[in-house]
């Protein structure tokens, strides 16, 4: 199994409801490293842009509104199997149909709302990390 960097975005009902520690627990306890981190404040531009594979899809626009609605805190997470494993902690999209004791499940307010983004494939990794990041803001702490 190969190590691998994935993205993290604790979204902004997450930072509003103070789960922002609760959430990198989780995470840590899995056995993630946090590699790289920050707050900021997306605007439309932005917002827009990261979820630019998404600009005919009907929630578009509610979508951009939430994320440029408050802080975030976007993280880079390293560990064996990283994209598959932070998906399996974060769970389904739609928190409705979330296994119990996921992230999404146990902290979404709604569908659009559903706390936590995490990159769907390596591909998308490797993209969602270079929009937020350079590669000197990641410290890889991987030994062989
Ligand atoms: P995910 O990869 O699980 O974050 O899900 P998507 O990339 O498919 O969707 C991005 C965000 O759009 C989700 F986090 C929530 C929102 N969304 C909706 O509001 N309605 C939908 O039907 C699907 C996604």
């Amino acid at each position: 199994m190969n190590v691998e960097h994935t993205l993290l975005i604790i979204k902004p009902n997450s930072v509003f409801n103070n789960i922002i520690g609760e959430i990198y627990s989780r995470f840590e306890r899995s056995g993630f490293k946090i590699i790289a981190t920050k707050m900021l404040f997306l605007n439309k531009y932005q917002a827009k842009s990261f979820y630019i594979i998404h600009k005919d899809k009907c929630f578009f626009n509610d979508l951009v509104d939430f994320m440029s609605s408050g802080p975030i805190v976007v993280s880079v997470l390293e560990c064996k199997d990283a994209v598959r494993r932070n998906r399996e902690l974060i769970g389904h999209t739609d928190p409705s149909l979330a296994l119990a004791g996921t992230i999404r499940s146990d902290y979404s307010d709604n569908l659009i709302k559903n706390a936590v983004h995490g990159s769907d494939s390596n591909y998308s990794a490797y993209r969602e990390i270079k929009f937020f990041f350079s590669k000197n803001e990641i410290f890889s702490r991987f030994v062989k």
